[in-house]
């Protein structure tokens, strides 16, 4: 075999050999048939409040009201000062509030794992971890600016996956120009105009954007012989009661600058659109609605996009990226994290390492900064 780099689709590395250092992200490695990505069910939702405690409810969820106008004016600036409470983006918060919902629905899960599977692993899936995290492995092999640090710990037979912010990330978060800031609030205020409390009241642009509050689905499914469990951020549903259920009634929410050239258009498809793709695909939430704004904050166009037709818009495109490419490296991501992280233990973390233009390694860390499951988790999954 060809020096100790991890080979996808490698059927003839037995189990039992010693695992590989490293893992390779070439695209043409990856492309070969779509993997089997079974239908994610929601398995529940929870809820983080304007303080950011964790309800094991549907409380924060809000409901998507179309805009008056396909062209309606929406000053995203409004409010910036004087009405806007920023979460305190310094305080890492790891895999705290999953953790927390697996703990107050322990019971239905395992029911349906007793059900459904006969392995001696405690939850009853392989993978747990943020929609978030995933997403960013999908894209590894189109990113080319942006490095990853993913930490993962085995207990029960249960891999955990929580990510370690890099260096450069901690740096760019520190350094943001005052512009950066305050166009990050835009997307949150783009919510506001467009989402309400509640199925029959109007969205309230007059209010407070609070960034604390959060409504996410946690969703369980299957990426071939990986069993996920991971939790997303949902925006709003459609307040059609007669919609869908659960994921299939959530819409994803996004900002961009409006397209005024072909040069925008290729670089929409190619860059933006990826990353868009990738996570509402993830969790199964089939639309996404656009709001495209000058470079005043002033949306001009509202536009939806529908997740299975994503990939027929960008086939046109020239060096475009393919979901299939994306999904397949994830996979192998997965397999070879389980063939390197074997030791069952809380108190170790495996941490993954990657940087564009290079292979993904790993270093191991021993009751280090890294360790990342609380005590509390810890505990009560052992008792
Ligand atoms: O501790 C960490 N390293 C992270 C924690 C990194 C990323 C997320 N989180 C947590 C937060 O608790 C947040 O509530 O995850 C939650 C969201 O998880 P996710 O859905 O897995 O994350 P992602 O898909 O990256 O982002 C979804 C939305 C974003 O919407 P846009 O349209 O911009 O993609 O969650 C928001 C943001 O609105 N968001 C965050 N909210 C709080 N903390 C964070 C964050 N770090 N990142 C994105
Ligand atoms: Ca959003």
């Amino acid at each position: 075999r060809p020096g100790q780099n991890h080979h996808p689709a490698g059927p003839s590395t037995p189990p039992s050999s010693p695992p590989t250092q490293s893992l390779s992200v070439q695209r043409q490695l990856y492309e070969r048939d779509f993997p089997l990505y079974k239908q994610p069910v929601e398995v529940g939702h929870f809820s983080l409040d304007s303080e950011r405690r964790f309800f094991n409810d549907a409380r924060q969820l809000r409901y998507y009201v179309e805009p008056e106008k396909s062209c309606p004016n929406f000053d995203l600036r409004d409010g910036y000062r004087g009405r806007f409470v920023k979460r305190d983006d310094r305080v890492k918060e790891k895999l705290d509030h999953i953790l927390r919902w697996i703990l107050a629905n322990r019971s239905k899960l395992q029911l349906k794992d007793t059900a459904a599977s006969s392995s001696p692993c405690a939850l009853g899936v392989d993978i747990v971890t943020w929609r978030g995290h995933l997403t960013k492995l999908l894209t590894t092999p189109y990113e080319t600016r942006e490095g990853w640090l993913l930490a993962v710990t085995r207990m029960g037979g249960t891999l955990y996956i929580s990510e370690v912010e890099t260096e450069a990330a901690r740096r760019d978060r520190e350094n943001r120009t005052e512009r950066h800031e305050e166009m990050m609030y835009w997307g949150y205020k783009f919510e506001q105009y467009t989402c309400a409390d509640d199925a029959q009241s109007l969205p309230d642009p007059g209010g407070v954007v609070n960034t604390n509050e959060a409504f996410c689905t946690v969703v369980q499914t299957r990426l071939a012989e990986h069993r996920l469990l991971f939790s997303g951020e949902v925006d709003c549903r459609d307040k059609d009661p007669k919609a869908p259920s659960p994921p299939a009634n959530y819409i994803e929410m996004k900002t961009s600058l409006e397209i005024s050239t072909p040069k925008q258009r290729s670089n929409f498809h190619r860059f933006k659109l990826l990353k868009w793709w990738a996570q509402s695909f993830l969790p199964g939430v089939p639309r996404i609605v656009a709001g495209f704004r000058d470079h005043d904050g002033v949306v001009v166009s509202v536009e939806t996009y529908h997740i299975s037709k994503i990939s027929q818009l960008i086939k046109n495109e020239t060096n475009c990226w393919k979901p299939t490419v994306c999904m397949n490296f994830c996979c192998e991501f997965l397999s070879f994290v389980k063939s390197v992280v074997t030791e069952d233990n809380p108190r170790v973390v495996h941490l993954f390492s990657w940087d564009p233009h290079r292979d993904v390694t790993y270093s191991i860390h021993r009751d280090s900064q890294y360790s990342f499951l609380p005590d509390w988790y810890v505990k009560e999954m052992t008792s």
